[in-house]
């Protein structure tokens, strides 16, 4: 069952497995690795897809001879792995000419070029077949409060996002997009911070059904949000359009660890969620299982595939768990007394008005308020027998 196949939809960025480990402190402790390497590596793990940055297939300020021919050989590789690539993303945090955002900054000419930047990759994601179109705002944001007007970086941005969305219509390419939320860093803030953020923002865009998020499992983790819970409400939202997977420890640094490797029975919810979550108990999230992490800087390249396994094992051993888990009979004698399935029966009754709720006694009047409050819910029972199949333990 740990053995993972393409019908399990994992897939990697290609800056993931590719990263060399520079951090703001120290340089890289690993070399560059071919794009076209990264392909069948990641086919022969099992994977189904990956996904990259322009910029990380194309160096930036490569000419056109050189990027068809980085391309073209790129989709051999592809072609020859069956590997495919569901979405792709634009670096618009790399170079300097970044510095104050790509869609919001300061700088009109800035935020022109940005958006030709992305125009070309659109292009690219529709002749690789991409669906999903990634959008990480990681620079769009401020430093000082006074250096940047919210209201127009936001109205900016909207601009943007409804011009991709006119010109992905217009071509015929049909691309999903899917806006990433991240607290800070590298801004000191990140404007559409947290995924309710983001919903809210694409809601009031001209298409909104085009739009959607990329939740990523440590930047909700930096704001000490809970991400099973926040995947539920993006869900509820018909929001969940992409979902980056990694591990993180708490509020502090992106760590981008691996899957699991942080808060291990948040992934256990997770994972349960994605997989039963729907109101039939199936799938609640078809999309890819993509891991955006990065091999530790410790790691040399037998590491670097040890880390991507090891993503693709925490998710099919918390898969596994969560199967044992729902169809252990104690559990669901523990999820009954704790009236987990009460909640999915409605308020009041088909038909039920609230004349009829103010009429009925027994809803009020003759309530026994003094044992319902004594009641115990008997959760702490049930979130032991989650952690018991978690360790395996029963
Ligand atoms: C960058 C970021 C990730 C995003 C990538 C998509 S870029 O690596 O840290 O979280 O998903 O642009
Ligand atoms: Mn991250
Ligand atoms: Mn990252
Ligand atoms: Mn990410």
């Amino acid at each position: 069952p740990v053995q993972p196949t393409r019908d399990d939809k994992f897939s990697f960025g290609l800056w993931t497995v590719g990263w060399q480990a520079r951090d703001p402190f120290g340089d890289a402790t690993r070399g560059p690795l071919d794009p076209i390497e990264a392909v069948h590596k990641l086919g022969e793990l099992g994977a189904y897809g990956i996904t990259f940055h322009d910029d990380d297939l194309v160096p930036f300020g490569s000419d056109a001879h050189t990027r068809d021919g980085i391309i073209a050989g790129f989709k051999k590789a592809l072609d020859e792995s069956g590997v495919i690539v569901p979405m792709i993303t634009t670096n618009l945090f790399t170079h300097p000419v970044f510095k104050d955002g790509g869609f919001t900054s300061n700088d009109r000419g800035v935020r022109r070029y940005a958006l030709r930047k992305v125009l070309r990759n659109m292009d690219l994601a529709a002749e690789l077949g991409a669906k999903t179109l990634v959008l990480w705002g990681g620079r769009e944001g401020a430093e000082y409060d006074v250096a940047k007007d919210v209201r127009a970086a936001l109205d900016r941005y909207a601009e943007a996002l409804n011009l991709l969305a006119q010109y992905s219509e217009d071509r015929g390419y049909g691309l999903r997009f899917a806006i990433e939320p991240k607290p800070n860093e590298p801004r000191g803030d990140i404007l559409l911070p947290t995924a309710g953020h983001a919903i809210a923002f694409v809601n009031d865009l001209e298409r909104p059904e085009l739009f959607g998020i990329n939740p990523e499992v440590g930047h909700e983790q930096m704001s000490n949000l809970n991400f099973a819970q926040g995947i539920a409400q993006a869900l509820w939202h018909g929001k969940l359009f992409h979902i980056d997977l990694n591990g993180q420890h708490g509020p502090k640094f992106d760590q981008d660890l691996v899957f699991g490797h942080g808060d291990l029975l948040n992934a256990f919810a997770l994972v349960d969620l994605l997989e039963h979550g729907s109101p039939e108990g199936g799938r609640a999230y078809d999309g890819p299982r993509h891991f955006d992490y990065k091999p530790s800087r410790t790691e040399d390249y037998e590491g670097v595939w040890e880390s991507a396994k090891a993503n693709m094992r925490m998710y099919l051993l918390l898969k596994e768990r969560a199967q044992a888990f729902r169809a252990d009979p104690a559990v669901q004698e523990a999820l009954a007394a704790s009236k987990v399935n009460e909640l999915r029966t409605p308020t009041l009754n088909d038909g039920e008005t609230y004349q009829d709720l103010l009429a009925d006694r027994s809803a009020f009047e003759e309530f026994d308020v003094d044992a319902a409050g004594a009641q115990g819910y008997g959760f702490v029972k049930l979130h032991q027998l989650a952690i018991d199949h978690v360790l395996k333990a029963n």
